[in-house]
């Protein structure tokens, strides 16, 4: 018998419940859902098989994350509308900088929508040159189950419930874990709009290129 590894939490991950009010909540889901308006969620899908994911996308920034049959990469306009990205929210500027501890601005930030059924897989976030950048999260509408495991993609892992207007940080040694989204729990936020329910938002701030 070998025992069951056990879960221990990287050094650099933080999960911040409630930094944002729900005042403050509300007026970044209004800036949001304007900004889709400009640049629509697309269903992205998987390098080589294109199988779809269940997350539909979009991003803010001078930079968006992409994937598609290529693979995965930064660009700089939407793969729809061929039009560059709208500009990051200052209430996501100042996130970075609250948060962030980093001397480099954000360069991207990924729009993902979640509708029920939705999920994210297990992965890790390293299509950045800025590779010990941190990238910091945040969280509006339903709630979800939130997995985060180890730099080994077999590492035990652990599940956290996140919350509208929760803030996750994967700094230092966490940056390089496995992570992803089980489920979401449909119904468990009136954040937003009846049109956008039952769903979560999740919009992940990175720094893409080194410095300057
Ligand atoms: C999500 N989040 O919460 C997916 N990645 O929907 C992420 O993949 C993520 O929350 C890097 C850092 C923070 C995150
Ligand atoms: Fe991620």
């Amino acid at each position: 018998m070998t025992a069951k590894p056990r879960f221990v939490q990287p050094d650099g991950f933080k999960l911040l419940p409630g930094y944002f009010s729900p005042d403050q909540q509300r007026a970044l889901a209004r800036t949001v859902l304007a900004a889709l308006d400009a640049a629509p969620l697309y269903r992205p899908c998987m390098p080589r098989t294109g199988a779809p994911l269940s997350v539909q996308m979009s991003n803010f920034g001078p930079l968006g994350w992409i994937s598609d049959r290529e693979g995965y990469r930064y660009q700089t306009m939407h793969p729809d509308t061929g039009a560059p990205w709208p500009p990051l929210p200052q209430a996501l500027r100042d996130l970075w900088a609250g948060v962030g501890d980093w001397p480099d601005a954000p360069e991207a930030c990924l729009i993902n929508w979640y509708d029920a059924g939705a999920r994210l897989g297990l992965h890790v976030d390293a299509d950045e040159d800025a590779k010990f950048a941190p990238v910091v999260s945040v969280s509006l509408g339903d709630r979800a189950r939130f997995r985060l495991g180890g730099a080994d993609r077999k590492a035990a892992t652990a599940s956290f419930i996140l919350s509208s207007g929760d803030v996750v940080v994967l700094g230092g040694p966490s940056r390089r874990c496995f992570h992803g989204v089980d489920r979401i729990y449909p119904g468990t936020s009136s954040l937003l709009p009846e049109r956008w329910r039952p769903g979560r938002i999740n919009l992940t701030l990175r720094r893409v290129h080194r410095s300057g």
